[in-house]
């Protein structure tokens, strides 16, 4: 027999089982009962003994695995389906009124089409399972920069990873009080269950649409359990829908990590970087510098949302509480504080499962153990070649067992930031580091960006294309808009007092398709470059493309880098550039005439510094 959750309260009509008194969301909690038709509606506090109640129901249920306690405390494993294993792009919805604000780079439909869809998909998805309501903060809580949001879900899975990633329960549900705003979210599996129907371990549905409504600032999500697609606090509010909110209101919500760089004098700067999807946020946010004497301290891995202060200066906050992390590749080696982090609490979604109760993915160890299960739950076969962990595998852990996490990572007021960086995975082409000229440029510069396409998205792994400030899946409205809102976010400031934009490529490759810069704790070295260009201490050199450092100013002590490697790195091959910059006009043309001008001037002064060279 199916254990459940002992707080579930019956679905009585008239019966107001709700903590709260804020006539609005119980009203919307009414109206996506009436319409999605649980069996249970379940109120969230997230308190421990509720989510204790929740597991031991995923774990009667097949969905959750307990890992060897003795090991890791806290820990749990979940198996997606095979076809529920990422974002999925093509069924991710922008629904404006208007097609334009939607933009060329969304998928747009029509809102009332869309609603009429909705409502006959939502119409009885629930029943048979628990109504979860989900209050959750983005945000320290008490913070000005922080917002609310509260997510309907039929997934316990997904509503313990929201206890995760952010802050759940009667801490964001007394924070909303009586009247207070909140972006509502419906998610469900679309996976009704009909009168004694048995239950599978992940259930989902094949039709998936993860949908926004950007006036009314609504989330609608059908047919998927996993990651974005189902916790809907992170990509789809504090990207796509905080993307609209910061345009209207004038601050930034960021696909950025944010990190802590101490130098060996004690002075402290604060660093934002945008990297596309499983492109090293998460490891850089984490980094042990190689180099004595400087440290990194981690205050967020995904997603920033800054804001100009009185003093001039852009402060960020995490709005994120846990880390929603890529497994494969992730080391003690290479990723040290991660492991740490993931030692107790942590549910673990797709990796491999050990034959004593622990988890396992490729780069973890040099060599697989032995009696690996992988994450179909076969017998892991070496020579298949097949990895045993999905390559998209994730774990999602508080961020506050991070033992790098910065004292200061759930300051309300959030950390002025220093520097910039956007980067993505280029193999040729693009330098190790370019500082922008100044913020036109370097608005220019994130406008452009193209990384390889990795396993986080359904996308061709490899295949390059363009992905914006690594923002292209989770800009809420108009690119085009949004590269404006960009600019005028820096006009008319203090020059001296707007973070320094930097370009970085930790993933050039050469002749053998082997990765030139050993990355990882070792980019300190770049971090220490761009700092001291911020103290005035570096020296670079003007290229076509940017400032790009002088061979003797990036510091290499102790790393084994050939000359030719380094030349690689740091070298602007004119040739190859104007290959590279007579690709954006194609790009830039979608956007018509909301693409700005000053971008175009920026286009063509690289036409002609390149000519130039
Ligand atoms: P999302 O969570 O999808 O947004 O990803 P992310 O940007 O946080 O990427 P993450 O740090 O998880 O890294 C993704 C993959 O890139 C992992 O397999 C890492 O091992 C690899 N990676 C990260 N940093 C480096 C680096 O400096 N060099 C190389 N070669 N690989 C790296
Ligand atoms: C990403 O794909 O950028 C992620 C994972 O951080 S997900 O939450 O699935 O979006
Ligand atoms: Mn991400």
């Amino acid at each position: 027999m199916l254990r459940r959750s002992p707080l579930s309260i019956p679905v009585t009509p008239g019966l107001r089982p709700a903590p709260t008194n804020h006539a609005g969301l119980i009203a919307w909690v009414e109206q996506i009962t009436a319409l999605t038709k649980p069996d249970r509606v379940h109120w969230c506090d997230g308190s421990d003994a509720e989510k204790q109640a929740i597991i031991a129901d995923l774990l009667a249920k097949g969905t959750l695995k307990e890992l060897d306690q003795a090991k890791r405390p806290g820990c749990y494993y979940a198996a997606s389906d095979p076809r529920d294993v990422a974002r999925v792009e093509s069924r991710t919805f922008i629904c404006s009124e208007d097609e334009a604000d939607a933009g060329p780079t969304n998928n747009w439909a029509d809102p009332i089409e869309m609603r009429d869809r909705l409502d006959g998909l939502f119409d009885g998805c629930m029943a048979g399972r628990t109504l979860y309501v989900v209050p959750f903060c983005m945000g320290p809580l008490g913070s000005e920069i922080s917002a609310l949001g509260v997510e309907i879900t039929d997934s316990g899975y997904v509503a313990i990873s929201m206890g995760v990633m952010t802050r759940m329960g009667k801490p964001a549900l007394d924070q909303l009080g009586d009247k207070g705003v909140f972006v509502p979210a419906v998610h469900t599996l679309g996976a009704p269950l009909a009168k004694g129907q048995a239950d599978v371990p992940w259930p989902c549905n094949d039709d998936k649409w993860i949908v926004h409504f950007p006036e009314t600032r609504e989330i609608w999500s059908y047919g998927s359990g996993y990651g974005g697609n189902a916790l809907l606090g992170k990509k789809c509010y504090a990207l796509r829908i905080a993307s609209i909110m910061a345009r209207d209101e004038g601050w930034l919500a960021e696909h950025m990590l944010i990190l802590k760089l101490t130098d060996p004098r004690g002075s402290v700067k604060y660093v934002a970087a945008a990297f596309p999807s499983a492109c090293g946020k998460t490891n850089l946010a984490m980094l042990q510098p190689t180099l004595p004497g400087w440290k990194a301290e981690t205050i967020g891995d995904d997603i920033a949302w800054m804001r100009f202060g009185d003093d001039g200066r852009l402060y960020a906050v995490n709005p994120e509480a846990g880390f929603f992390g890529v497994a494969p590749g992730t080391s003690r080696a290479t990723n040290h504080n991660a492991l740490e982090t993931l030692a107790s609490n942590t549910i673990f979604t797709n990796t491999a499962l050990t034959h004593d109760g622990d988890v396992w993915w490729e780069g973890l160890t040099k060599q697989a153990p032995e009696g690996l299960t992988n994450w179909k739950g076969q017998p892991h076969d070496h020579a298949s070649g097949e990895p045993a962990a999905h390559p998209n595998a994730r774990f999602a852990a508080p961020a506050g067992q991070c033992p790098a996490i910065a004292a200061e990572w759930e300051d309300p007021r959030g950390v002025p930031i220093d520097a910039i960086l956007f980067g993505g995975r280029r193999a040729s082409a693009v330098p190790l580091v370019t500082e922008a000229f100044d913020w036109e440029h370097g608005v220019f510069m994130g406008s452009t960006v193209a990384s390889e396409g990795t396993a986080a998205a359904e996308n061709k792994v490899g295949e390059l294309r363009r992905d914006p400030f690594a923002m292209l899946p989770f800009c809420g409205y108009n690119m085009g808009d949004y590269f404006a809102h960009w600019l005028k976010m820096g006009q008319g400031r203090d020059a001296s007092k707007l973070p320094r934009i930097f370009f970085v490529n930790w993933f050039r490759k050469d002749q053998d398709g082997k990765f030139v810069w050993p990355g990882f704790g070792d980019n300190s070295r770049v971090l220490k470059w761009i700092s001291e260009r911020i103290d005035g201490e570096a020296d670079a050199v003007d290229t076509a493309v940017g400032r790009v450092p002088t061979q003797g100013s990036l510091d290499l002590s102790g790393l084994d880098l050939s000359q030719a490697h380094l030349s690689t790195l740091l070298d602007v091959d004119a040739e190859v550039w104007r290959e590279e910059a007579a690709l954006i006009p194609a790009f830039y043309e979608k956007f018509g005439d909301r693409l700005p001008q000053a971008l175009w001037a920026q286009h063509a002064a690289l036409v002609e510094r390149l000519e130039a060279r």
